[in-house]
């Protein structure tokens, strides 16, 4: 308990992308407690319950403290130097055998930035393959390629402190009751203590978030750009825009055979009138009258306004575009880049912004937001690592889907998976666990086993967390600096060890002499400088509680709060107001985005839909929470085999004879699971729609068996949240 604390370490949570402020208390090497750090102000002393047992996991069972080889189907303990030279041999036979581009490294938003920007430079700019990606595909690639394509520039203009400004905030496709619940709470305290603020949450399942919505629409899978569009024309048929920010600031554009076209505002005003609200009933499953109302709410003159989503607009494979017209409603509006009106995307993860968005450690990136397919942006990687002009591959790497397709294929023959866990997390799992198991696997892991550490062939063991040193970047640009409190046990290394002793093995080591973080994060520093994502020096993270990017000259005395605008952003000059610095012209667009349906849609066969999500008091795949008792005793996780749960709506259980407890097959084209039928969860889907979350461990009744892998074309991210399946009695 914090009582018996004698020392108490400035640190992050590792868990939500909130990137919350803890405080971890520890006594004689052990850490014994942790609590919200007052002085944070992302969470202002606050936690989640997830974070108050974070130090019981450091103590886990399943904690591995020895590198592991498998040898003949079994696991051996073995000596790190036995561990890192296999994975050097293989790795370079690999390389020579069947080129570089046989090899990949599969990262994680939950690895600290200095270690994703190690692994990024040693495989895009010395072993020489792009194929570089992480879990933030899943999760937040829709986003950024929203961003790039609506501003020109990734990542959200606002920040949390918009929270206590706006008076209306719109969800869609957030349930952050349960995913964000720190955020949840300070929109929940300036609500009660602002009666006038309203909250709109829209969303194909009753969540915890719609039961304390102010309104609350209830629409059909997949028909968000219908809903959005829809809101588009009610605010410009009822003349509810601001024309003088449109026309200062924003262009027209329709992509048309994958370009994009000018447009201008009588063309907008056209693609709109599809969408009348009363056009769009049966798409939307939305009531006219209740399209024209929260229309009016969002866009209301007086009033700032903030959009809010998370994974249920970005994991689809209208994604990017579902994000694009949500930036479209504040540019309608006018409502952007002032203090409490702006579209900010929420993050899943704790540094899927700060480790692999600005690192870079996504396959078509480079350090600092740059692209692979930019000769300039390669050129200046080039000289920052001091490689020779052409050393990195001018074309993308593989991102996520393909980079598995690839293990199942037999092209990627090397995999080093990183702080994730994709032989539970990856949609139509079972397929990819077959690829993973076929590749020389290499995997870097606190505690074993693992749905994706048993399928390896070596295991190294990690620090985690408060066991070592390092930067997280949370969704409000906020780079926050993590102190070690306590060692690692056993013969555990932090990470970036042991891909530091990989590129001395293979011979790089003149390109990665470190002595500390310090002199990473210098490095990667330079990366940022001058690109508008600029980072605050090492030195002064170590003192302050983050700060946002970006801030520039020495990084000491200015922090960006409002981006594209001034007084706020550094890049803006007073007399240009705003600045939408990413685009050529300073202009963001204004995207005619169609509605279209998912990939795939309901039939005879298979004649619901899935939709999947999380739990407060879980994390992801569990590895962590899950061995927390106190944890698993509120979700009452089931055994083994058993299944957990699938919500359903309860007209469609009467329908299907199915009662609360029955036990269900649920089958999609791609497998089957056994769950158990749940008319008394936490939410309640719609009529016609199941929903499981993706915790549940067991290798038998993983929820990602059914789940449907197709991918948003821009974004490369999974459709983890529409997929077609059947439910029956068993
Ligand atoms: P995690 O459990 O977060 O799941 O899926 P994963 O990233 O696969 O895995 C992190 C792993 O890192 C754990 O195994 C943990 O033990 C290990 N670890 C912890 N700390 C360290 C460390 O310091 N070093 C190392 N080397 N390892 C460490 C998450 C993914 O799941 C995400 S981000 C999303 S958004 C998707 N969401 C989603 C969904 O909504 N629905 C469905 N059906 N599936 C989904 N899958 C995706
Ligand atoms: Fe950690 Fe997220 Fe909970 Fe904050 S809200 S304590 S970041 S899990």
């Amino acid at each position: 308990t914090g009582a018996d604390a004698d020392a108490w370490h400035k640190t992050v949570c590792r868990y939500c992308g909130t990137g919350c402020g803890l405080l971890v208390g520890t006594k004689q090497g052990k850490a014994v407690a942790v609590k919200g750090d007052p002085d944070n102000t992302v969470n202002k002393g606050m936690l989640c319950v997830k974070a108050y047992f974070l130090a019981n996991v450091l103590y886990a069972k399943t904690r591995i403290t020895k590198p592991l080889i498998k040898k003949n189907g079994k696991f051996e303990e073995a000596s790190w130097e036995e561990a890192l030279n296999l994975i050097v041999t293989k790795f370079t036979e690999i390389k020579t055998t069947h080129g570089s581009d046989a090899l990949a490294f599969y990262g994680s938003g939950q690895a600290s930035m200095d270690e994703s920007y190690v692994y990024n430079k040693l495989f895009k700019g010395f072993i020489g393959t792009n194929n570089v990606d992480g879990n933030p595909r899943t999760c937040m690639a829709s986003a950024v390629a929203g961003f790039n394509q609506t501003f020109g520039k990734d990542e959200p203009m606002g920040t949390y402190d918009d929270f206590e400004k706006a008076d209306v905030f719109f969800f869609i496709g957030s349930n952050a009751a349960e995913a964000h619940p720190i955020l949840w709470a300070r929109i929940i305290e300036r609500r009660n203590k602002n009666p006038h603020v309203k909250i709109i949450v829209c969303d194909p399942r009753e969540t915890r978030t719609t039961q304390v919505a102010d309104k609350k629409l209830i629409f059909k899978p997949g028909a968000d750009i219908a809903l959005l569009n829809s809101m588009a024309y009610v605010i410009v048929n009822e003349n509810l825009v601001d024309r003088n920010f449109i026309d200062s600031y924003t262009n027209f554009a329709q992509t048309v055979d994958g370009k994009d076209e000018k447009r201008d505002w009588n063309q907008y005003v056209e693609f709109l009138q599809q969408f009348k609200p009363e056009l769009v009933e049966a798409t939307t499953g939305v009531k006219a009258e209740q399209i024209y109302e929260v229309a009016r709410m969002f866009a209301e003159k007086s009033k700032e306004t903030i959009s809010l989503w998370c994974m249920g607009v970005n994991q689809r494979i209208r994604g990017t575009h579902t994000n694009n017209v949500i930036h479209n409603l504040h540019l309608i509006t006018g409502k952007i880049c002032r203090p409490g009106s702006t579209s900010f995307s929420l993050t899943g993860q704790p540094s899927a912004c700060g480790s692999v968005r600005e690192v870079g450690a996504l396959a078509h990136l480079l350090p600092g937001h740059r692209m692979i397919a930019n000769a300039q942006h390669r050129k200046e990687i080039e000289t920052i690592w001091g490689i020779a002009e052409g050393t990195i591959k001018p074309t993308p790497g593989r991102p996520l889907m393909r980079m598995f397709q690839g293990t199942v294929d037999g092209d990627i023959k090397g995999m080093w998976v990183m702080a994730t866990n994709p032989g539970h997390s990856l949609p139509n799992v079972n397929k990819y666990r077959a690829g993973m198991e076929k590749c020389f696997l290499v995997v870097s892991e606190g505690f074993h086993p693992t749905r994706t550490s048993e399928l390896a062939d070596v295991i190294l063991p990690a620090a985690v967390w408060c066991e070592k040193e390092g930067l997280y970047g949370n969704a409000e640009r906020r780079t926050q600096h993590m102190a070690k409190a306590i060692d690692a046990p056993g013969e555990t290394k932090p990470d970036v060890w042991a891909l530091l002793e990989v590129a001395k093995r293979m011979g790089y080591g003149d390109y990665f002499k470190y002595n500390s973080i310090d002199d990473i994060f210098a490095e990667y520093r330079r990366c940022t400088v001058g690109t508008g994502y600029d980072v605050a020096p090492l030195e002064r993270l170590r003192k302050e509680r983050g700060v946002r990017w970006p801030v520039v000259g020495d990084g000491m005395g200015t922090e960006g709060s409002i981006r594209y605008a001034a007084p706020w952003d550094p890049y803006v000059k007073a007399e240009e107001k705003i600045k939408f610095y990413g685009k050529p012209d300073g202009k963001a667009v204004i995207f005619f985005r169609p509605h279209l349906p998912p990939a795939e849609t309901v039939n005879a066969e298979y004649p619901m839909y899935l939709t999947t999500g999380r739990l407060l008091e879980q994390w992801h795949t569990m590895t962590m929470t899950g061995t927390v008792e106190q944890l698993n005793k509120i979700v009452e996780v089931q055994t083994a085999g058993e299944g957990w749960f699938v919500e359903m709506n309860p007209k469609d259980a009467e329908s299907l004879g199915l009662k609360d407890g029955d036990k269900v097959r649920v089958t999609s084209p791609r497998g089957q699971l056994i769950s158990k039928v749940s008319l008394h969860g936490r939410g309640t889907p719609q009529p016609g729609l199941l929903y499981m979350n993706f915790h549940d461990p067991n290798v038998e009744t993983l929820t990602n068996i059914v789940v449907s892998d197709a991918v948003d074309a821009a974004s490369a991210q999974p459709e983890y949240k529409v997929s077609i399946c059947k439910i029956q009695k068993i």
